[in-house]
């Protein structure tokens, strides 16, 4: 993949995507075809071959999804990027990539539900076996390793109870076993965290989230650190047929290139809200990076540019308060996902990671009355008028 050369982040964000296309459009468009004019059968049979540049069909490659992938890429610090109709069938497609029956995976216990759920019950079936721990413990990752262990799939922080696992030093551990590093950073994204940069060897992507940032379509990602991965990952995306449209790639290209300015006002606004709701009587406890209580402060400031704008918490009236504030709040919305312009807030145990044991949930830290608020874009007193006028009928 050709690097953007010369040019930061934020001009990457905005520029990435620019393809020559014929018509000097300033934006990539939308190529909205399933298939693609051979010149005669010689150029056909070189284009199967990969001796000639050029689409097939729109499964296999796109060019405004390819401009897409180019940018990703480019801000991942990765060799090379694969898109995909959601972020599970990017999760899915990297466990179909790199598990035989008889490998093992050891994951984060608290990642996001369905990340988790798929292994358990169906990936099981195939022979997969599991071993779901606490990778912020990194002795744990070592307990947990076997000879058949293949991936050490890591969510930090983690989907919703913001712990964080050390990623160079659990990198260190699997990579002396030969252990593939998944890192999923959906909730960073790489304006706050850049996992490959830390040794991490592929990085998945919801881009429902902040990378589209705009709560209209799902996606998702998978950059490489090597184009062996990559092709690999291409290979199984492609046969799964778990494709990007070219519509969705167009959305996620305008949607990228106000990333930077989404998540740090997100993160400002975050900020001031963990610091209020720690200090509000309505409140048992906050799980937020950027709070000096939360555990892992310090490794936060080292492997991240920021604390991000996810904050779970618990209040003292346990899961029937919960319920109040969540029949009470006016501006922020009620429901699921996270990364949007928006502010939103959510019941883990009851939406996101309902279909997982409670057993399991309990484990990996998801009580019944925690309470995820993904923190968006409004004006900050607006928030927290709001949150304080709900909060008040939980006391
Ligand atoms: N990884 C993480 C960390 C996620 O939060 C999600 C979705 C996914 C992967 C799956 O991506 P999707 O297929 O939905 O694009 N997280 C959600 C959440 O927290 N609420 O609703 C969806």
């Amino acid at each position: 993949m050709q690097k953007y050369s010369g040019f930061r982040f934020d001009s990457v964000l905005v520029h990435g995507s620019d393809i020559d296309e014929p018509f000097g459009a300033a934006v990539t468009p939308i190529y909205q075809a399933s298939t693609y004019k051979f010149k005669n059968a010689a150029h056909g049979a070189a284009c199967f071959a990969g001796e000639a540049p050029g689409f097939i069909y729109t499964r296999i490659g796109n060019p405004t999804i390819q401009a897409l992938e180019k940018t990703l890429a480019n801000l991942e610090n990765a060799t090379k990027c694969v898109v995909t109709s959601s972020g599970m069938a990017a999760v899915n497609t990297v466990y179909m990539s790199f598990l035989n029956p008889g490998d093992h995976i050891v994951s984060t216990d608290a990642v996001y539900g369905p990340s988790r759920v798929v292994i358990e019950k169906y990936w099981s079936r195939y022979g997969i076996e599991y071993s779901y721990i606490d990778t912020s413990n990194i002795e744990n990752i070592n307990n947990a390793i076997r000879p058949n262990t293949k991936i050490l799939y890591i969510e930090t922080p983690t989907n919703p109870t913001m712990v964080l696992t050390d990623l160079k030093a659990a990198v260190e551990i699997a990579h002396q076993h030969n252990i593939l590093v998944v890192v999923d950073n959906t909730f960073c994204t790489p304006v706050l965290q850049r996992p490959l940069d830390l040794g991490a060897d592929v990085v998945i992507h919801s881009m429902t989230k902040f990378i589209n940032g705009h709560a209209d379509i799902v996606a998702g990602a998978i950059m490489s650190k090597t184009e062996e991965l990559d092709k690999i990952i291409r290979a199984t995306m492609v046969i799964m047929g778990c494709c990007m449209d070219p519509t969705q790639a167009y959305m996620v290209i305008r949607g990228v290139k106000t990333l930077s300015l989404r998540v740090k006002k997100q993160q400002e606004n975050a900020q001031i809200i963990a610091e209020r709701l720690e200090k509000h009587p309505a409140v048992a406890s906050v799980a937020y990076p950027g709070l000096k209580s939360h555990p892992q402060y310090e490794l936060g400031t080292k492997q991240m540019d920021g604390p991000g704008s996810l904050i779970s918490f618990e209040l003292k009236g346990g899961f029937k308060a919960g319920k109040t504030l969540m029949n009470s709040i006016r501006l922020v919305l009620l429901a699921v996902s996270l990364g949007g312009v928006e502010s939103l807030m959510s019941h883990p145990a009851s939406m996101t990671h309902s279909k997982m044991s409670q057993e399991s949930r309990l484990a990996g830290g998801i009580t019944d009355g925690l309470v995820r608020l993904a923190v968006g874009i409004e004006d900050i007193n607006d928030i927290i008028a709001d949150l304080e006028q709900a909060l008040h009928k939980c006391i």
